[in-house]
């Protein structure tokens, strides 16, 4: 299924981001998804942050973030496209029956789709805005539009271990990232279903390589621009 004649993959990340991001920067979700798929890569690191905004970097990450990909003239952007790319050429991501790769599809929608914004929005509040006069309002908001959501996840979880299939799968691997996002909270410990879930996948060798490469790969300071 395969092709290993191809090329090295290309990924991009960061050389150095504030404390509260390490472990949360979407080229973690790749980072993974390569592991899983036993596939090896390279990192062309963003620095300095003008380099984000270059022409020759826009062609490839139109919007001047991370992660971006590329694999033999091949150049991909947003995390969720290139997990579900590395996931179609890999049976420990996805089933290979049609049916399947729908559901599994579905759910990867579900991740980024209903359950991303509100927790994003939640996480902008509480790490970039917190104390600012127009968060008092809209925070109750966000949290309880978030619950609603975490509360459905964890009831279609409910005695299943994974959200699709009966085994992890790429929707998962966008889920618990996406989930991941609120560590800086108590919400997802106050869904048992939720919090077992997250700690199931996080102790997957994949998930630990990813992490531990990523945090290995910043440095302490802002290198010099
Ligand atoms: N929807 C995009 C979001 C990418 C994104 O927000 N990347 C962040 C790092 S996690 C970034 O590069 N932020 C800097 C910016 O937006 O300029 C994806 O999933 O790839």
């Amino acid at each position: 299924m395969m092709n290993t004649a191809l090329n090295p993959i290309t990924i991009t990340a960061y050389r150095w981001v504030p404390q509260l991001a390490r472990g949360l920067v979407r080229d973690l979700r790749v980072r993974w998804a390569l592991e899983e798929a036993g596939l090896p890569y390279t990192v062309q690191f963003c620095w300095p942050p003008s380099d984000q905004a270059s022409t020759e970097y826009r062609q490839w990450q139109p919007f001047g973030q991370v992660p971006a990909y590329a694999r033999d003239g091949l150049e991909l952007f947003e995390s969720g496209a290139i997990v579900l790319h590395i996931a179609e050429q890999s049976e420990s991501l996805m089933p290979t029956d049609a049916a399947g790769r729908a559901r599994v599809r579905t759910w990867l929608f579900a991740a980024l789709n209903s359950i991303e914004p509100p927790v994003q929005e939640l996480a902008g509040i509480d790490l970039f805005h917190r104390g600012e006069a127009w968060t008092q309002q809209r925070r109750p908001q966000v949290e309880e539009f978030a619950k609603r959501r975490l509360s459905a996840l964890s009831a279609w979880l409910g005695e299943r271990e994974y959200l699709v299939e009966g085994r992890f799968t790429a929707a998962d691997l966008l889920m618990i990232t996406v989930l991941q996002i609120l560590r800086h909270t108590d919400l997802v410990a106050q869904y048992p279903a939720l919090k077992a879930y997250c700690e199931r996948c996080e102790a997957r060798p994949a998930f630990q390589k990813a992490l531990r490469d990523q945090l290995a790969d910043f440095v302490e300071q802002p290198p010099a621009a």
